[in-house]
């Protein structure tokens, strides 16, 4: 039947090392026709068709690190100031409180999204205020950066640096802090890569370079969506929406929505790559809502076999 024929034909489109790599033991497909089906519609687009959108906090990061301790989440260079050797008042001890009290909250089983929104809401807004009360300069912010525990996941440096020389544009989509992102990467890959567009939670400086704000909106784990887009991003998206497949790659259910502000698109044109750090219990919601789960995989080999395939393909 029409079904299986179309299977079928997707998957003499895929190459066998995608392939491969999808069979792995630690690789959840709900819907292996589904996804298959999808990676074969990007290969036929090509580089050219292509728009990636990613979570940058323990997706392009690491979850945790080597030796099996958990890396920092963006927020976390504030947090372990001290560790650094930096001391930025009690701005470590105010963050580990707010954290305490408003992270079970966004784990919670029992709410729903929009009973968290407020809580989320006023957890960023306190502590972007306790940040900014700190006052912390740039300077000392990069060498917070550079002392932090935040790492790329294994091969995330040759998928950007391959995503950049493809001419694949790149929205980097965070709610966390996107001053680290930036410096980070500078930090780590030489430059910015020139395809990324970063969407995050922009600090503003005084004339002395100290932190004195954050640029609205304030972008939290549940409005990852096209709500917090600006109008200067609409632009952007303008451009984007020219593209017909999208990447999409998440550790979170929040970060399911980060394509809605390529309006045009329908669920067959996004291929939604998750990855599950150490929360199996979550498997489950995670095959719902995402096309291929990586679990406890910290490197980008999956996703960067898929890309590949779909780049070598010159229309
Ligand atoms: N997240 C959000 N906030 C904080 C914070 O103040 N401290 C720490 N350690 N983590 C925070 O990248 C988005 C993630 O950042 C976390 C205000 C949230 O848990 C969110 O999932
Ligand atoms: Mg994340």
């Amino acid at each position: 039947n029409g079904t299986t024929a179309t299977a079928a034909a997707a998957l003499a489109e895929v190459p066998e090392d995608v392939l491969a790599a999808l069979q792995q033991e630690h690789i959840k497909i709900k819907n292996p026709e589904r996804a298959l089906s999808k990676i074969a519609k990007m290969i036929a687009g090509g580089a050219d068709e292509l728009l990636v959108i990613s979570d940058f906090d323990h997706t392009m990061s690491r979850a945790y690190c080597e030796a099996g301790e958990r890396c920092w989440a963006t927020f976390g260079v504030f947090e372990h100031a001290e560790r650094s050797g930096c001391k930025l008042g009690d701005l470590g001890a105010k963050l580990k409180k707010l954290l305490a009290h408003y992270l079970p909250i966004e784990f919670d089983g029992n709410m729903t999204i929009e009973e968290k929104i407020p809580h989320m809401e006023e957890w960023w807004r306190l502590s972007h205020e306790a940040i900014v009360e700190s006052g912390v300069e740039r300077a000392v912010l990069e060498q917070l950066v550079l002392h932090s525990n935040i790492r790329l996941r294994d091969n995330a440096a040759s998928l950007l640096a391959h995503l950049e020389s493809a001419g694949v544009p790149l929205v980097m989509f965070s709610a966390g802090v996107g001053d680290v992102i930036s410096i980070f990467l500078a930090q780590r890959l030489g430059a910015v890569p020139s395809n990324m567009h970063l969407i995050s939670n922009m600090m503003t400086y005084d004339d002395k370079n100290a932190v004195c704000g954050f640029r609205d909106p304030l972008i939290h784990t549940f409005n990852k969506n096209g709500t917090v887009i600006s109008k200067a991003e609409e632009h952007f998206y303008e451009q984007m929406r020219a593209r017909d497949n999208v990447i999409l790659m998440g550790d979170s259910m929040g970060d399911l929505h980060m394509d809605v502000g390529v309006e045009n698109h329908s669920e067959a044109d996004t291929l939604k790559i998750a990855f599950l750090n150490k929360k199996d219990h979550l498997l489950p919601y995670y095959l719902d809502g995402y096309d291929i789960v990586i679990v406890d995989d910290q490197s980008m080999d999956v996703s960067r076999k898929i890309m590949d395939a779909i780049t070598a393909v010159r229309k």
